[in-house]
């Protein structure tokens, strides 16, 4: 069977705060913005974006669950979940789709706690402070990895 060319989009928690509050740390692009910026990248290798954004986790593990069946791979930014959730790190391992894994802000840079990301590991690309267009970045990325696997 032919690898499906669409990308699963995932916001954790709180981002659809985007570009409402706290625009110091995440600036001023909204969550619509994200999905834009990410689909039209995906578009420009072939690509189609299906998006989701929720502050529960079994919704976003759900959704997770069923980009198994019809997409490629996945770009999430799991908001506070990152440095908290083994569910959602088992729910992205479980599905066996390469992964990148987003942050707007550098982490590093930030309080200890947002140091360890239970994601990290189970992500084959990492992209991280570069705001807003590291979604960008980050699917032209995934989307590489997804062509090098296909081509064998
Ligand atoms: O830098 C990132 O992208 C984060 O994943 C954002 C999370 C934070 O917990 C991570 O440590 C780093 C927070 C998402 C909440 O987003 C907001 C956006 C606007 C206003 C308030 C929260």
């Amino acid at each position: 069977m032919s690898t499906p060319r669409r990308l699963l989009l995932v916001n954790g928690p709180n981002l659809n705060l985007l570009g409402i509050r706290e625009p110091e740390v995440y600036g001023h692009d909204t969550l619509d913005d994200v999905v834009r910026l990410a689909s039209d990248a995906a578009a420009a290798h072939g690509f189609e974006v299906r998006a989701i954004q929720s502050n529960h986790e079994g919704v976003l593990i759900d959704a997770i669950h069923e980009a198994r069946t019809d997409c490629a791979g996945i770009v999430i930014n799991p908001g506070g979940l990152t440095h908290t959730s083994v569910v959602l790190r088992d729910a992205l391992s479980g599905v066996s789709l390469p992964v990148a894994e987003v942050h707007i802000s550098n982490v590093y840079d930030r309080e200890e706690f947002r140091h360890h990301s239970f994601v990290r590991d189970v992500a084959v690309v990492h992209v991280i402070g570069e705001g807003v267009a590291g979604y960008a970045r980050a699917v032209s990325r995934l989307i590489e990895v997804i062509a090098g696997a296909a081509e064998g």
